[in-house]
């Protein structure tokens, strides 16, 4: 080989080489950051958030329909939330079915400090999120009073998910109707962030 071309087909091979190594230290430079952020998100899951939201459901609310008071929940990711719903709406009745019983749920739901079974129990309204599973059983107040509800539920996923009171307490024939179809009185979002 020509000692001029021998020279260029060395230095050819060694900067191939350098280009190489880089490549080689900027991939495995990755390779540790993505481990860095991986166990930082696990963390964060391992210290999940304890958050207490107080929902009030109102029988008279605006247009005379039963309303619950902040329809539009933000929660952080993976967080414990321990929600109370007080309720004064004396209506209600029994409810089938699996919304009848409180669902997805961290230990059993508290009505008047009890945890007491809800078995054949009036039921003024429900606090369901379906795409998480969850169902809170909200059973008919005093009349002139209010009952007070505990639940404690785990978010552990991100995204914007409707609620639903799952008990007919709406106009119209079947109920569903009226508050049950319009957000801000038995239907909202719950707006889980990362
Ligand atoms: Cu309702």
């Amino acid at each position: 080989m020509d000692p001029v071309l021998k020279h260029i087909a060395t230095a050819m091979t060694v900067a191939m080489l350098a280009t190489l190594a880089i490549i080689f230290t900027l991939s495995g430079t990755h390779v540790a950051a993505g481990r860095t952020n991986t166990s930082q998100a696990h963390a964060v899951t391992a210290a999940a958030r304890a958050v207490n939201v107080r929902l009030v459901i109102n029988a008279n609310g605006p247009h005379g329909w039963p309303t619950f008071t902040l329809s539009r929940l933000k929660l952080p990711d993976n967080a414990i939330v321990h929600l109370t719903i007080v309720n004064n709406d004396n209506g209600g009745g029994a409810l089938a079915g699996p919304f009848g019983q409180p669902q997805g749920l961290i230990g059993p739901e508290r009505v008047n400090g009890k945890a007491i079974t809800l078995s054949n129990v009036s039921v003024a309204h429900t606090f369901t999120v379906p795409a998480l599973g969850v169902n809170i059983v909200v059973p008919t107040a005093p009349n002139n009073g209010t009952v007070t509800v505990e639940a404690t539920f785990r978010v552990t996923r991100t995204g914007s998910f409707r609620w639903q009171c799952m008990a007919p307490c709406g106009t119209g024939a079947t109920g569903w109707s009226g508050p049950m179809a319009t957000v801000g009185y038995m239907t909202g979002n719950l707006e889980v962030q990362g």
